[in-house]
């Protein structure tokens, strides 16, 4: 069993499709053991995508992610890491399979509607950046 942060981005919530998103997690056995909805800071965001500051797509990726509200969840469950990958769909909405978050939802490959985790190392330092101890339980 693993725990991954999920990021429902400022696209999708603009496009009110929260409840769908979370639906896919739910259907998948991935259940929802924190969640909140904030805005990030321009610094939170760099912050948060550091590991891409040297990406053509850095600046405007940060500009996105503060545009609006977005809702971060912890999710768990078997192999949680991988799996929310797979429903996730390619970053590219283009190349995504039929039936993933993106797929169904991303307008295009920097507003894609979710993030998630890309390692259970991630995971944990992701997670961290979010939440404290006291706000994820699991039973
Ligand atoms: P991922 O979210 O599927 O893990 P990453 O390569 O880690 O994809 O990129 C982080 C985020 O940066 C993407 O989800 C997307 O919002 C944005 N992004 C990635 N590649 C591009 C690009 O080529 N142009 C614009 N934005 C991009
Ligand atoms: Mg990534």
């Amino acid at each position: 069993m693993q725990q991954t942060l999920s990021i429902i981005k400022p696209d999708a919530i603009e496009k009110n499709v929260i409840g769908e998103i979370l639906k896919h997690f739910e259907k998948n056995n991935l259940k929802i053991v924190a969640a909140k909805m904030l805005h990030l800071t321009k610094e939170r965001a760099e912050k948060f995508y550091l590991i891409h500051k040297d990406k053509p797509f850095y600046n405007d990726l940060v500009d996105f992610m503060t545009s609006g509200s977005i809702l971060v969840s912890v999710l768990y469950g078997e192999d949680a890491v991988k799996k929310n990958r797979d429903i996730m769909g390619a970053t590219n909405p283009e190349q995504a399979d039929k039936g993933t978050i993106r797929k169904d939802f991303a307008t295009n490959i920097e507003k894609n509607a979710v993030h998630g985790s890309d390692s259970l190392e991630n995971a944990k330092i992701e997670i961290a950046f979010f939440f404290k101890e006291d706000e994820i339980f699991i039973r």
